[in-house]
């Protein structure tokens, strides 16, 4: 369960608009390979995964990081119901994909650490507390329907 305020919510929508998401999204899956590696399993047919420069340009892990954002997004639109939202994704990554959720929360302080690189001095103490109230909201969301 994640608790903002309508200020908190105000705060996150504002600065989610001033970034490209598609950016942020393939910035923080290529972060999580290379600080993470072990995590690197997950997606052996994207082919060549083996350096910091094979991760920043493949193009596999672009694509993916925008999928992967694109339902971030719409987690962001339904901020008080996660769980409902990912109900059916947080299935998938049990279920076929057996991702361990602890993954959720790296890869959502990666998303955080983009925000803060790309929006700089505007993403005060507060606006990223705000988010990350949101990114664990959402790494819980995933991980609901594990069993
Ligand atoms: Ni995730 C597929 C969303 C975190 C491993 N993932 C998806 C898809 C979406 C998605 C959407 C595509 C589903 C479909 O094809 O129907 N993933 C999300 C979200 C987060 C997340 C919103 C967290 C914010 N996924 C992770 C993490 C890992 C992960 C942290 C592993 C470390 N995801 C996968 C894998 C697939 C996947 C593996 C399948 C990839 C493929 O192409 O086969």
């Amino acid at each position: 369960m994640v608790h903002l305020t309508d200020a908190e919510k105000a705060t996150v929508n504002g600065l989610w608009g001033k970034v490209n998401p598609v950016e942020i999204g393939a910035e923080s899956l290529a972060s999580l390979l290379i600080v993470y590696p072990w995590t690197q399993r997950y997606f052996s047919k994207f082919g060549d995964l083996s350096s910091v420069s094979a991760i920043m340009g493949n193009p596999q892990v672009k694509a993916h990081g925008e999928k992967v954002i694109n339902a971030f997004d719409d987690g962001l639109k339904h901020l008080d119901n996660l769980k409902g939202t990912f109900a059916s994704l947080s299935e998938l990554h049990c279920d076929k994909l057996h991702v361990d959720p602890e993954n959720f929360r790296l890869l959502g302080n990666m998303i955080v650490i983009m925000m803060g690189h790309h929006l700089g001095k505007e993403f005060t103490p507060s606006a990223q507390a705000a988010f990350q109230k949101v990114v664990a909201g959402v790494a819980s969301a995933l991980a609901h329907k594990y069993h």
